[in-house]
């Protein structure tokens, strides 16, 4: 009787170790497994995936940014520079191109070079940070020529940042409306 009791004891181990339960199957392969709500594109990441979502709009920043919290995002920063490639794409399969539009991601200008044009103390990579609480690096920081310059056309400081569609590239403005052409939100991957 003790050895079938045992007996049935290590059978039940193998059994729990070798086949266990869905939640547990998902939480050891979930890397490979996230997904993104319809309407979402995930994007893989080294800390997890990440879903993107452009929205047509012509809005300020701060305004996207509050639009993204209704779909519990935030305004999205760029791992790599392929996540631009993906964003244009996105854009284009909906917008029409134009030399002006633009879209709002989740970069903000660093307080130490809120008022400083492009020097070697207020850098490329190190004037601005992503606002996503996700999003780490400098890689996605690709900007269009001449820029990060802390200024637009009209000489306004330029804390916010747009992705300029037919540039592929980032540019360093001020949280106005001009040339807005939506925004990119982002969330993790489930
Ligand atoms: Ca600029």
């Amino acid at each position: 009787m003790f050895l079938y009791i045992l007996l049935t004891a290590l059978v039940g181990n193998i059994h729990t170790a070798y086949f266990p339960a869905d939640s547990d199957y998902n939480s050891c392969y979930g890397d490979t497994e996230q997904t993104c709500e319809d309407g979402w594109t995930l994007l893989i990441r080294p800390q997890g995936g990440w879903c993107i979502k452009y929205y047509i709009a012509t809005i300020t920043r701060a305004n996207a940014e509050t639009a993204c919290k209704t779909e519990n995002a935030t305004l999205s920063g760029i791992q790599y520079p392929s996540e631009i490639t993906t964003i244009v794409n996105l854009y284009t399969a909906v917008n029409t191109v134009t030399s002006g539009s633009r879209v709002w991601i989740g970069a903000y200008r660093t307080p130490a070079c809120l008022t400083s044009f492009l020097t070697t103390t207020c850098n490329a990579t190190n004037s601005f940070y992503w606002t996503d609480n996700f999003t780490t690096g400098t890689a996605g920081f690709v900007w269009t020529t001449g820029n990060p310059n802390n200024n637009d056309s009209l000489n306004r400081r330029a804390p916010v940042v747009s992705l300029v569609i037919i540039d592929a590239g980032l540019d360093d403005v001020p949280d106005i409306t001009t040339g807005n052409k939506g925004y990119i939100c982002g969330k993790q991957a489930t």
